[in-house]
């Protein structure tokens, strides 16, 4: 039925349009060049496996569209790189859902770009640590199989560097916007070795693409100079988070007074970090910043997700 419209729209409009087509309509929208019309069925996308999708990225064109069946993602090749355009996973153009996310698994989808002091000290992770690391035979990732790994060996004083995430117009989603990651931190290649309080990350938030940023929430390895070498794995429980509406927190993980080179778990190991009621600006973007300075201190950050709850 609809290949014989179809062909029944094509005879139609070639005489009158030449370069429009119509399907379930004589007459395409003026503005459209293919009119797919219906008020009870959508219009089904090419559904493609990450590996396709990556087959599909030296012939792409520019703005061509596809659908990852394996991320559950809706991509844009945007003539250089796949873009996330933003219906993703349980999430929907309306109020509630994913707005966006990282995983940094092998065929996510890049939308963020790395910024600041160090940009090669970022590399990802995956598998476990060993006996030589601290906490030993723990997952370098808290989601799929990969992190993303923060490790710099510039000794003494350093400053940030940045993961930055790509602008996204957040103005469908109306309920609270949260930006939340999970967090680890390791002595890596060492068993002495950890984060101290002058290691830290930053979670910074922009409502003006990145001309401007507001660091909301600051994490440190040891809340002072008398808890140094603090590390912990993904199997920690405990949390930090603060409001869009207030200013800047610091928190330390552990939250206690510790010696030096301890391994921290449940409460006191800081994994998950948010900030909840972000606006949905049309032009939100975000950037974790990182610090150490030691090739043996060693933040993992994965499973970063915006999301309208
Ligand atoms: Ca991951
Ligand atoms: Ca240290
Ligand atoms: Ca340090």
């Amino acid at each position: 039925m609809t290949k014989k419209l179809f062909a029944i729209a094509l005879i139609a409009n070639y005489g009158l349009f030449f370069s429009q087509a119509g399907i379930n309509t004589s007459t395409p929208h003026a503005s459209s060049a293919l009119d797919v019309n219906s008020d009870t069925k959508g219009m089904l996308l090419p559904r493609l496996t990450t590996a396709a999708v990556t087959s599909l990225s030296s012939s792409a064109s520019e703005g061509l569209i596809v659908f990852n069946k394996e991320t559950k993602t809706f991509l844009g090749w945007d003539g250089t790189k796949w873009q996330n355009l933003g219906f993703e996973g349980s999430g929907t153009s309306g109020q509630t859902g994913t707005v966006f996310s990282q995983g940094f698994e092998i065929g996510s989808p890049v939308n963020y770009t790395i910024s600041g002091f160090s940009p090669s000290s970022f590399s990802f992770t995956s598998g476990t640590t060993t006996i030589s690391d601290a906490p030993s035979f723990s997952p370098l990732y808290s989601e799929g199989t990969r992190g993303f790994g923060y490790s710099n060996s510039t000794t003494g004083t350093v400053t940030s560097t940045y993961l930055e995430f790509n602008t996204v117009d957040a103005s469908a989603y109306t309920n609270n916007l949260t930006l939340s990651f999970d967090l680890a931190a390791f002595s890596y290649g060492n068993t002495t070795n950890g984060l101290d309080n002058t290691d830290l990350i930053t979670v910074e938030i922009s409502t003006d693409s990145g001309a401007t940023y507001a660091t909301k929430l600051t994490l440190t390895g040891g809340n002072s100079s008398t808890g140094s070498n603090t590390r912990w794995a993904f199997s920690g429980t405990g949390s930090a988070t603060n409001t869009f509406a207030a200013s800047g927190i610091t928190v330390a993980s552990p939250n206690t007074t510790t010696g030096s080179g301890q391994t921290y778990t449940g409460n006191d190991a800081i994994t998950k970090l948010s900030v909840t009621g972000i606006p949905n600006s049309n032009q939100l973007r975000f950037r974790i910043g990182a610090r150490n300075n030691a090739a043996t201190e060693l933040w993992v950050i994965d499973n970063v997700k915006l999301q309208a709850l």
